[in-house]
Order: structure tokens, then C-alpha cells, then sequence
């Protein structure tokens, strides 16, 4: 694969959506980024036609329960459609790919949040993914309670997994923790309790010192 899959991870709130778009306008302008063919934005649900079906389901069940195991295996569903259609045409053309939420989420959120086998989730994933893993992520890590209340600020807290309780959230923060202590090759913390543009410089710099040192990115000029 000639490009590259930047992946953005964190609890909900910890500010993800905002920060790829601001990156994407970083990009947009950067020398760097002329060493990529094109850039794409995506996520996880629903990165498909198929996967924003899968979406809706996950996110608005209505009155229907989803067992725990549905839910792992319909995000699978959604992860396996994405990197099949999306993920790795995509990286085969050569594409700067910046990500909200992969593999990581599920672990974070099906392993630490609802209690699923971790080594399960580990299986399920390499299904998911036939192997594809992000060349970089960045966890955002902010204070579960910091990060709700930017979401109640927003008006915009209401799907079925943000309507669990502060313990599930706290359990899927420990999880993000102890995935980034894991793997500390392939996940760099961001202080995402600073104000956004503050958030936005320490991303640019990991980038910068980060990418460059990967193929197919172009130091600076
Ligand atoms: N999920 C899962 O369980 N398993 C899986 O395998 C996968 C996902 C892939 C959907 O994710 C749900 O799916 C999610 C995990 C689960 N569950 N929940 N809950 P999603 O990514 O679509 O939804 P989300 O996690 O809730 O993200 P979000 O709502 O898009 O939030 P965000 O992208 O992290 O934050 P934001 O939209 O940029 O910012 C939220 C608000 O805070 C907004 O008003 C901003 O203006 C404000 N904000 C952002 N940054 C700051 C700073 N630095 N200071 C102050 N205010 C800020």
C-alpha cells in the first residue's frame, strides 16, 4: 500500500470530528501532503452505502435490545465492507486517509465498555481487517466527564451508546489507556483537554515528526 491510514481515537466529546477537519486543512495547504495522491476522510460506522445501514442500526435500535455479540459482529460487518471497499482501494492509490475510529474503538468499546474476550475482539478484528493496520493513531485523551459535558453543550447527545452510563465510559477510557501503553509504536497521545487550536498544533507536530519518517511522505521543503 503507497498511502497512508491515519487513524483518530478517544471517547466520544474528545473532540475527533473537529480535529480531522482542521487537519484536512492543514493537508490541504502542506508540501508534504503532495507526496499523496489525494486525501480521504472517513469513518467508522459507516464509511459505506452498506456500513451507513449498519449505522443506523448500531446507533438507533429504537425499543430493540442488541446483544452484546450482535453488536461486535454488525461493527465487523461494518469495519470489513469499509476496508474492502474504501480503506484499501484508497491506500493502493496512494492516499492520505484519515480515519475516525477503527479497530482500536472496538476493543475500547465492546473489550473494556461492555466486557466482551479481548482476544475474541483481537480475532474478530484480523477478520475484519485481513490485516490492514493504521500507520499511525492518534489517541485524544480527554476526561470522560470533560468530554460529556462538550457533548451536552453541543445538544447532541442522544444515541444508544451515548445514553450509557458514566462507568461504561469511564471503562472505554481505561480501555484507550492501556491500548496506548500496549502499543506505543503505533499510538501517540494527544492532550485533548487543551483548547482546539492548542489540540490542532500538537497533532500537526506529531504528523510532521512522525510521517516523515514513513514512506511515500516528503520531508518539508
Ligand atoms: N463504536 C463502537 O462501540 N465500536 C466500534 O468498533 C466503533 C464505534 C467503530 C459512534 O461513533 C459510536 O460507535 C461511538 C463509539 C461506537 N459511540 N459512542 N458513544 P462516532 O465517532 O460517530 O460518535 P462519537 O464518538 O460520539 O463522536 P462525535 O460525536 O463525532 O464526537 P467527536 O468527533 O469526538 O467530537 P467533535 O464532534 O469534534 O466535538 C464534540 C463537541 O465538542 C462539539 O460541539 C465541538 O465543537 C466541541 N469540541 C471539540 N473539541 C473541543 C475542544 N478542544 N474544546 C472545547 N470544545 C470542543
Amino acid at each position: 500500500m503507497n498511502g497512508k491510514l491515519i487513524v483518530f481515537e478517544g471517547v466520544e466529546g474528545c473532540g475527533k470530528t473537529s480535529q480531522i477537519q482542521l487537519c484536512c486543512e492543514w493537508l490541504g495547504k502542506d508540501v508534504a501532503y503532495k507526496a499523496f495522491t489525494s486525501m480521504v476522510v472517513t469513518r467508522e460506522p459507516g464509511g459505506t452505502d452498506l456500513g451507513l445501514h449498519l449505522r443506523r442500526l448500531l446507533l438507533d435500535a429504537g425499543e430493540h435490545p442488541i446483544a452484546d455479540r450482535t453488536e461486535l459482529l454488525l461493527f465487523a460487518a461494518d469495519r470489513s465492507q469499509h476496508v474492502e471497499q474504501k480503506l484499501k482501494p484508497n491506500l493502493a492509490k496512494g492516499a492520505i486517509v484519515l480515519c475516525d475510529r477503527y479497530t482500536d474503538s472496538t476493543i475500547a468499546y465492546q473489550g473494556y465498555g461492555r466486557g466482551l474476550d479481548i482476544n475474541l475482539i483481537n480475532q474478530i478484528n484480523a477478520i475484519a481487517t485481513g490485516g490492514l493496520e493504521s500507520d499511525l493513531t492518534l489517541w485524544l485523551d480527554v476526561n470522560v466527564e470533560v468530554a460529556l459535558a462538550r457533548k451536552m453543550k453541543s445538544g447532541n447527545l442522544g444515541d444508544r451508546l451515548e445514553k450509557e452510563t458514566i462507568a461504561f465510559h469511564r471503562r472505554v477510557q481505561q480501555g484507550y489507556a492501556e491500548l496506548y501503553a500496549s502499543y506505543p509504536h503505533r499510538i501517540v497521545r494527544v492532550d485533548a483537554s487543551l483548547e482546539k487550536e492548542a489540540v490542532q498544533a500538537q497533532i500537526q507536530g506529531i504528523l510532521t515528526s512522525q510521517l516523515h519518517l514513513l514512506e511515500g511522505w516528503k520531508k518539508r521543503v
